[in-house]
C-alpha cells in the first residue's frame, strides 16, 4: 500500500515543519474560489467531509475540488457514504474518545470492502472529540461524550492508547464551529506522551492562536469555518503555521 501522504507528515515532523489543512464541508461548498487559491495561500492539504452531509453531493464535491487544486485531497469522513475513489487518501477515523462501537469499529467493517477496491491511501487515525464550549454536529452525531476541555490526563491516556493500538495519527477536534479550540495545555500534554503526528482542529480562527497551537505541539492545524467566513484569513493563518517556531512571529 502506498503511503506518500503519511510519509510526508513524518518527514515534516522530523524537520519540525508544521502543516495546514483546509476543511471543505460538502454542504457549504458552493464556490471553487478558496480551493483554487489554497495552494498559493499556503495551504498544504485539502480535507473533505462532514459529520452530516444533507444537501451536498459528496462525490461531485470531491471531483470539483480535485479539478481545482494540485494539493493532496484527503477524505475526513463523517460516515461510510463519504468514501470517494477520486480523493488521494482517507483518514480512517476511529473515535477513540467515545464509547460508541459503531464509530470505533462498526462503520469501518462496512467501509473496508469499499476501500479495498480503491487506491486511496488509508491513514489509521485516532480521532478524539474534546469539549469546545458547545455541542457541535460532530459530537451530537457521534452519540458520544467529548473529553472535558480541562481533562488533560484523559486526553493524553486516550492518545497513548491509540498510539499503542497502532494508529498512525491522533486528531484532536472540538468540532466544526466550536467556541473554543483544544487548550494549549492539553496539546502540550498529549504531545509529550506520543510520537506520532498530532492534528488539531475545531474553533481555530486567527493566526495568533494558530501559532501557539503549533508551538504547543500540533503537527497540523485544520481550519474550516474561518475559511468560509473570511477567506482572506487563510493566508495569515498559513503564515503562522509555517513560521519557524523557534523564532518570534510577525503577522
Ligand atoms: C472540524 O477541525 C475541523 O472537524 C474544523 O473546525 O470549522 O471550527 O474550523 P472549524
Amino acid at each position: 500500500m502506498h503511503r506518500a501522504i503519511y510519509d510526508s507528515l513524518l518527514t515534516a515532523r522530523k524537520d519540525k515543519q508544521k502543516k495546514l489543512a483546509l476543511l471543505i464541508d460538502p454542504d457549504k461548498f458552493s464556490t471553487t474560489g478558496h480551493v483554487s487559491n489554497a495552494e498559493s495561500m499556503g495551504v498544504d492539504f485539502i480535507f473533505i467531509g462532514g459529520s452530516l452531509v444533507s444537501k451536498g453531493d459528496f462525490n461531485r464535491c470531491v471531483e470539483v475540488v480535485k479539478k481545482n487544486t494540485n494539493l493532496p485531497v484527503v477524505l475526513f469522513p463523517g460516515n461510510v457514504d463519504q468514501v470517494s475513489p477520486l480523493a488521494d487518501g482517507i483518514l480512517f477515523l476511529s473515535l477513540i474518545s467515545g464509547r460508541n462501537p459503531e464509530n470505533l469499529i462498526g462503520k469501518h467493517v462496512l467501509a473496508a470492502p469499499i476501500l479495498k477496491k480503491t487506491s486511496l491511501e488509508i491513514i489509521p487515525t485516532g480521532y478524539m472529540l474534546v469539549d469546545g464550549g458547545k455541542v457541535t454536529t460532530a459530537t451530537y452525531m457521534s452519540n458520544t461524550v467529548p473529553i472535558p476541555h480541562d481533562k488533560n490526563d484523559i486526553a493524553s491516556c486516550t492518545a497513548m492508547a491509540g498510539e499503542m493500538l497502532g494508529l498512525k495519527l491522533i486528531y484532536m477536534d472540538t468540532g466544526s464551529g466550536a467556541d473554543k479550540h483544544v487548550s494549549l495545555s492539553m496539546i502540550k500534554e498529549v504531545r509529550k506522551n506520543i510520537d506520532i503526528p498530532l492534528i488539531i482542529g475545531g474553533g481555530i480562527r486567527n493566526p495568533e492562536d494558530t501559532y501557539e497551537i503549533c508551538k504547543a505541539g500540533a503537527d497540523m492545524v485544520v481550519i474550516g469555518t474561518i475559511a468560509e467566513q473570511s477567506p482572506e484569513m487563510v493566508a495569515s493563518i498559513a503564515k503562522a503555521v509555517h513560521y519557524n517556531t523557534s523564532g518570534k512571529i510577525r503577522l
